[in-house]
């Protein structure tokens, strides 16, 4: 039980992978009582503040922390991980459009799909942070066919806890009392907050759907949706840089509910490869859906009833990801 877990970070020294270490070398990932070993990847023009942060993370004394092995060559880095957690990515430049975003990042995570196809458990299990991560994880996965398609995610857990945090503050609740809103689809302006399925527990413990709770159809329909949709946006605007801290977490939220488990009677959001046409979604992509996490495999929620209003919400980001499959990989 206590054998460390060994997590590999990818763009450790940047914005969020540097707080994402500390969370994980804290217990945030994997509960209080599991070890972990950092093995730590970053460009070589980030050697220095790699270094910085392994001194650091040292002198966290953390109890948990059993080993720090920092790298700038991916088949170091991933050698025998149980996890990869992929931040460092290409961002996007002044003028570049976003097909040259999706091609420079096709490169990055072509050789990680590879490196982890060659060096990794074939049980690791990837979560895609940097951006377009949707797209992003389904290239990786393509690179690395000896490890199973399921194994490879992407991160719209930030979208969901965005969503969360938004309907707390709109109720007036604590935001653990929220449940099951997901997102669907791609982690881009297309994707499709959903607050259908929600229930809030009410002052006197019973469950309420969201939707009777907010009473507002026109506030969930729209203002809400597009403010979780462009947070990251409104993020940027205010401070500056894009969110770091808010990302790290939910980052150690997607794993840590993937490898222990959902709670019973929840569901959370994860991208995840497509299969079986789930919810009419075209397979083979990416796509961010409602999953149950259990002995770590997460598991698409079946049975949900889906409205016309949602469908057409799928269908917007569903083409995208299809578009971004073509643009990156020419299927
Ligand atoms: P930073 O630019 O601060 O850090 C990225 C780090 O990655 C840099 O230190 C860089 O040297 C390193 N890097 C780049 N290419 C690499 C490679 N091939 N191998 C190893 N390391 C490499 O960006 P940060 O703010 O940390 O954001 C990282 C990524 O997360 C971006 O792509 C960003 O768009 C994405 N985000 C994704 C979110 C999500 O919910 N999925 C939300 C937050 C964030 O915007």
């Amino acid at each position: 039980e206590n054998k460390p877990i060994r997590v590999a970070v990818t763009g450790a020294a940047g914005q969020i992978g540097s707080v994402l270490c500390f969370f994980i070398a804290q217990g945030r990932m994997f509960g209080p009582y599991q070890k972990v070993i950092l093995q730590l990847l970053e460009l070589p023009a980030a050697e220095g503040p790699l270094k910085g942060l392994c001194l650091e993370l040292q002198d966290g004394a953390y109890p948990l922390l059993a080993e720090i092995r920092p790298s700038t060559n991916a088949e170091e880095a991933f050698k025998d991980a149980d996890v990869a957690v992929l931040v460092g990515a290409k961002p996007r430049g002044p003028g570049m459009e976003r097909k040259d975003l999706l091609n420079e990042n096709a490169k990055i995570f072509k050789v990680q799909g590879e490196a982890l196809d060659k060096v990794a458990k074939k049980t690791v299990k990837v979560c895609v942070v940097g951006n377009p991560a949707n797209t992003n994880a389904l290239i990786a996965s393509h690179y690395a066919p000896s490890i199973p398609k399921k194994n490879f995610s992407a991160l719209t857990r930030l979208d969901q806890n965005r969503a969360l945090s938004q309907l707390s503050d709109k109720l007036k609740t604590r935001v653990e009392d929220i449940k099951n809103v997901v997102i669907w689809g791609n982690h881009s302006l297309t994707q499709y907050p959903d607050v259908n399925h929600g229930e809030v527990i009410g002052a006197d413990g019973k469950r309420i759907k969201i939707r009777q709770a907010v009473n507002d159809d026109n506030y969930l329909n729209d203002a809400f949706i597009s403010r979780v949709q462009k947070r990251g946006g409104e993020i940027i605007s205010v401070m500056k840089k894009s969110s770091a801290a808010s990302a790290a977490s939910a980052a150690c939220d997607h794993v840590h509910d993937w490898w222990v488990g959902t709670k019973p009677g929840e569901f959370v959001s994860m991208a995840v490869i497509s299969d079986n046409n789930k919810y009419g979604v075209a397979n083979g992509i990416i796509y961010s859906f409602p999953v149950v996490c259990k002995n770590g495999e997460w598991q698409v929620v079946n049975g949900l009833n889906i409205d016309e209003f949602s469908k057409k919400k799928f269908k917007a980001t569903e083409d995208e990801l299809l578009e971004e499959r073509k643009m990156a990989l020419n299927i």
